[in-house]
């Protein structure tokens, strides 16, 4: 596909070196702009939108942005100014699109062809739900799931329920969903979400609704097509259908972000981050032979908590010649990356360790 040749207007504050263009929605944070840093800064962290950006006016008086609550004791609708009053925390967690690694898929998965870079580790600053549904009297009952919609107007002609981002998690996880206004320290610009975004750490991307309107505990998932089949994981070939796994939790994955393509002989330092989905990671492995040993690396502080990522570093000799790194991380209950992708229709949630390996000739 081809690339745009400049920023979008919605995203033109971006640090262009940074990223790759997919087009005017999707932009790919490259994964030499990483290199050692945890916390990814908002001019290169990757955009994906399923729909175009709202309007940045709705931004200008964040304050004013309304969000309505349904499934609660007293159903009511906020605003941002309001909500700020109730409570306040900060989580580091990462935002990983589901389709990240896509690229890597021979099968040829459609949609955005990420390699690594659909995926940054992020502050988010917000209101707790749960202070927020308390403030409302609790869920009324029959709750099973979070619902939360965005923000976005749909395009004249088009079925909203076809098109609209509206996604339902479990209520398990409200203890750690945020209604967020900041990003990194700052008002979240309207390529993130702002004014108000639901942030739901440890989960894919997709169910981190931006310019969140509507706000719902309910006894279903959502019956938008994003929800129902969308984001599903099934075998190549087959339809996506509510029975099969919805992209929620993420796995544990790893890459190396440095270096790249060439590095010269001596000592080199090998940089990966690393993630545990919800789960710190405990350890990470790195092979410069392709995997026949491996080597552990040291985490690189601080830990930023279990949804974060933690970058890592190998410090090793290389004399001259062609290397294929790869990296292997496990969690604290054991959990490591697989060596090998999960085959899948739309190219979801790879994390297997062989296909994010860069290949460097040493000299
Ligand atoms: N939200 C809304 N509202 N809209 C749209 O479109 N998208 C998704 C999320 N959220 C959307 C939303 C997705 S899908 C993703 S990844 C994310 O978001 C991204 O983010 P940023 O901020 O980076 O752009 Mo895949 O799983």
């Amino acid at each position: 596909a081809e690339e745009l040749s400049s920023l979008p207007g919605y995203a033109s504050w971006k640090r262009k070196q940074d990223l790759i263009l997919h087009s005017e929605a999707t932009m790919e944070t490259r994964r030499n702009a990483i290199r050692s840093g945890i916390v990814t800064p908002s001019e290169t962290l990757f955009v994906r939108n399923n729909l175009p950006a709202p309007d940045a006016s709705i931004v200008a008086d964040p304050d004013a942005w309304e969000v309505r609550f349904e499934g609660v004791n007293d159903p009511r609708t906020l605003t941002l100014g309001e909500l700020k009053k109730i409570d306040v925390q900060t989580v580091a967690s990462v935002l990983q699109c589901s389709g990240n690694g896509r690229a890597f898929f021979p099968h040829g998965a459609s949609g955005t062809q990420w390699s690594v870079g659909a995926a940054g580790c992020v502050v988010w600053t917000g209101v707790p739900l749960k202070a927020v549904i308390d403030t409302l009297g609790g869920p009324s009952g029959g709750a099973k799931f979070i619902t939360g919609t965005g923000g976005e107007e749909i395009p004249d002609g088009l079925d909203a329920k076809e098109v609209m981002v509206e996604r339902s998690v479990p209520l398990e996880v409200m203890e750690r969903v945020l209604l967020a206004w900041e990003l990194n320290d700052d008002p979240i610009p309207i390529a993130h979400g702002g004014p108000l975004r639901m942030v739901v750490p440890g989960f894919y991307g997709v169910n981190n609704v931006k310019y969140v309107k509507y706000v719902a505990l309910t006894e279903n998932e959502s019956n938008a097509k994003i929800q129902v089949s969308g984001y599903r994981v099934r075998d190549v070939g087959v339809s996506g259908a509510p029975d099969q796994p919805s992209m929620w939790e993420m796995n544990i994955k790893s890459w190396i972000t440095l270096p790249l393509d060439t590095t010269e002989q001596g000592r080199n330092m090998l940089y990966g981050v690393a993630l545990g989905g919800t789960r710190t990671v405990d350890k990470v492995e790195v092979s410069v032979d392709d995997g026949e040993t491996w080597q552990e690396a040291e985490l690189l502080g601080p830990d930023l908590g279990p949804y974060a990522w933690r970058p890592f570093v190998l410090a090793t000799e290389l004399s001259p010649g062609e290397y294929r790194i790869v990296s292997r991380a496990t969690d604290v209950e054991g959990n490591s990356q697989p060596e090998a992708r999960m085959d899948n229709e739309r190219g979801y949630g790879h994390n297997g360790w062989r296909d994010h390996g860069v290949t460097v000739t040493v000299s």
